[in-house]
């Protein structure tokens, strides 16, 4: 396994925790305001992965009014005795809010609700140890920041039985490059020893492994002195693979280990697949766990992408919509894409950098009723290209929102039938198209740094979506023949090819919500 396809698991995957149970593998990713929340993904090989169910599918309001980076952050998997266990945070204003954990015999679901835990910090973890005990991890702030550093890593039991931490709580290591929080722990028993695997510089371009390893459980922890184990943040600004952390290792059918891990592929210094997961070879060496080893790099490997499932998600919980042939069909909702409500936003994730997301629809008649398309990255930073009933008519626009302020780029009047919208994304540019009767009604272009997470923050991907604004009284809108296809690349990105271009994906959807 020295050089897997990369990534993985292509578009915004991030925080990726496997655990294995035979011979298939599980992995968890987070979904933050996204819904249905926390996929879970399945493999055989590590390699190809399988959308097949989702831990949060209850309209339970608790990702309403939240900023689509907070909510749902940071999940770890493992399995114990026949149940499936997933932990992750609740985040609201970037800050950890409430811990949770849920279970399930079958990792496609159902899942139990989530049962709250009383656990400060994000990045939650556990380790089913060989005496039959559990033990939480998690990452905080520091009781003593000047001293130790900004984070700290902390332990509990967990018994596993009544879903509650017990006994006393250990601090276990404060990282091994202060100066920067340490965060998303994990524990791994080997050969007797306890290795604490952790991510350190933030998830940007500083990002990066670091492993303590201690006798007990408990600690305490001294730091392995290798650290960090694996970082690109030496490497440059036009490495292709940037932004490498947040590491979970799991032992492989063939006896080894691998680990996965996430990475962004930036093009000039911005990257908008969001965090993207890569599968790392490592090994367990004498001096403890050895990633990526030879090379200490993740390398991009262009391949085919693996099919994907057109994966429909709305932001905040569920809205009214459901497939049509070769489509799908919205209900009207109230709330912009601005606001912090549940807008009519029906999004698939942007998995390649040279890409066409295409609808048609029919012009609305509804005053005020705005029905489109959008490459979304935050409530703050999207480009809508949409049709409008309008006070003088219906209107074609392309509208840019950044940062508070709203930005016409582009408007002319449309006759009422069938249009067809169309966003077409390269590596340096996305382009915005109405189009009636084969002709161009509007086209606006805007650089692909606008919907960068390096400019517009935050920890999320694009996602391309569909939307319907509008009253209560506003018609549900169908949007017929949806397509995403990567585009042919002339010049073929960081791990992608011209293969790419055969795959074309209409929509056919996972599972119910
Ligand atoms: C995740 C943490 C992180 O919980 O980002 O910066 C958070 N680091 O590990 C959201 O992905």
């Amino acid at each position: 396994m020295q050089h897997p396809p990369q990534p993985v698991l292509a578009g915004f995957h991030p925080d990726p925790s496997v655990c294995r149970v035979g011979d298939e593998y599980f992995l968890v990713t987070s979904t933050f305001a996204y819904f249905p929340g926390l996929p879970i993904h399945r493999s055989r090989d590590l390699v190809s992965w399988e959308l097949i169910g989702y831990v949060l599918t209850s309209d339970d309001g608790r990702l309403d009014g939240l900023d689509t980076s907070d909510g749902v952050w940071a999940p770890t998997i493992r399995h114990h005795d026949g149940l499936f266990y997933v932990v992750w945070a609740e985040a609201h204003n970037r800050r950890w809010k409430q811990t949770y954990v849920s279970t399930a015999t079958n990792p496609a679901g159902p899942w139990s609700e989530p049962a709250e835990l009383d656990a400060e910090g994000i990045d939650p973890s556990l380790l089913f140890d060989e005496d039959g005990r559990c033990w939480f991890s998690a990452a905080r702030d520091a009781a003593n920041p000047e001293e130790t550093g900004p984070g700290e890593l902390w332990l509990q039991e967990f018994d596993y039985r009544t879903l509650r931490l017990v006994g006393p709580e250990f601090i276990l290591w404060h990282g091994a490059l202060r100066g920067a929080w340490v965060e998303a722990p994990h524990i791994y028993r080997h050969a007797g020893k306890y290795h604490l695997v952790a991510a350190e510089g933030g998830t940007e371009r500083n990002h990066a492994v670091t492993a303590a390893v201690a006798n007990a459980v408990t600690g305490p922890y001294q730091t392995d002195p290798r650290s960090p184990l694996l970082t690109h943040r030496h490497l440059g600004e036009a490495t292709p693979v940037q932004n490498v952390g947040h590491a979970d290792v799991v032992d492989t059918v063939d006896g080894g280990i691998a680990a996965l891990v996430l990475a962004t592929r930036p093009v000039e210094g911005h990257h908008v697949l969001g965090r993207e997961v890569f599968l790392v070879p490592a090994r367990w060496a004498e001096a403890g766990l050895e990633l990526a080893p030879g090379s200490g790099r993740v390398e991009p490997v262009p391949h085919v992408a693996q099919r994907d499932e057109f994966e429909w998600l709305s932001l905040r919980g569920p809205i009214e919509w459901r497939e049509t042939a070769g489509g799908v069909l919205i209900a009207a909702r109230d709330a912009g894409l601005a606001s912090l409500a549940r807008p009519a936003l029906l999004g698939r994730r942007q998995l390649h950098h040279q890409c066409e997301f295409q609808a048609e629809v029919i012009v609305p008649t509804e005053p005020g009723q705005r029905v489109g398309m959008v490459a979304f990255q935050h409530q703050e930073r999207w480009v809508q290209v949409s049709v409008v009933v309008a006070s003088d008519g219906i209107r074609a626009e392309v509208t840019l929102r950044q940062d508070g302020e709203q930005e016409l780029l582009d408007s002319a009047p449309v006759d009422e039938g069938l249009v067809t919208l169309t966003i077409v994304a390269t590596t340096h540019s996305y382009s915005f198209a109405v189009q009636q009767s084969s002709v161009d009604v509007i086209v606006a272009d805007v650089p692909h740094h606008v919907l960068s997470t390096e400019s517009a923050g935050g920890f999320v991907g694009v996602m391309l979506g569909l939307t319907n604004q509008g009253s209560a009284s506003a018609p549900a809108v169908e949007f017929a023949d949806v397509r995403y296809a990567p585009a042919a690349a002339a010049t073929p990105s960081a791990g992608e090819d011209d293969s790419e271009a055969a795959l074309c994906l209409t929509t056919s959807s996972v599972g119910s919500r």
